[in-house]
């Protein structure tokens, strides 16, 4: 297990597609855990392989409150089957977008099919936080973030603040 380095804005490798997984193997198992171990440490509650520099649609998420008491998910190939009508508000944030705070409004309820660790089947109804979060991750598999999901002023600056940063670095 390896905590590795999340990629930021303004790396376009957030902008790919990632592509399905069509084999769950060691490979994949390592990801897996590589993911959690770097998500537990950034904290998050989710992160997106993409968010390692992998382009393949697998996520990871903890939603758990207590630290002591772990509740991690997978989610692989993960696809919204249905979105509610009506839609809820969240402050969201991104560990690829980092100390950065906007509320975005989603679909309040979505069902989302997937694949677990074992390569079984599963389709889940989610609500709250878990359908904030799934959204947010499988959008970051479409290569899309939740800034783009906000006013295009908003998402021009917060681009502008963190290329600037970018470039200060490589300075
Ligand atoms: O995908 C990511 O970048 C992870 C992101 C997930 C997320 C947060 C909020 C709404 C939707 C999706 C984060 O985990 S940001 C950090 C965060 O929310 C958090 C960190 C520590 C404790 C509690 C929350
Ligand atoms: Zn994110």
């Amino acid at each position: 297990m390896a905590v590795r380095e999340i990629v930021k804005l303004p790396d376009n490798r957030l902008r790919l597609k990632s592509e399905p997984v069509k084999r769950i193997d060691s490979s994949i198992r390592k990801l897996v855990d590589d993911l959690f171990e770097t998500m537990y440490d950034a904290p998050g509650i989710g992160l997106a392989a993409i968010q390692i520099g992998v382009p393949k649609r697998v996520i990871t998420m903890d939603l758990s409150k207590k630290e002591d008491d772990h509740k991690p998910q997978v989610f692989i190939n993960p696809e919204i089957t249905w979105t509610s009508k009506e839609t809820s508000k969240y402050e969201e944030g991104c560990l690829s977008i980092p100390e950065y705070y906007e509320e975005v409004e989603r679909p309040a309820q979505v069902k989302v099919k997937y694949l677990d660790l074992d390569g079984k089947a599963h389709e889940i109804e989610a609500s709250g936080l878990l359908a904030t979060c799934l959204q947010h991750e499988i959008d970051h598999t479409d290569g899309v973030l939740f800034i783009d999901h906000i006013s295009k002023l908003k998402r021009d600056r917060v681009i502008k603040k963190f290329a600037k940063a970018a470039k200060k670095v490589e300075a």
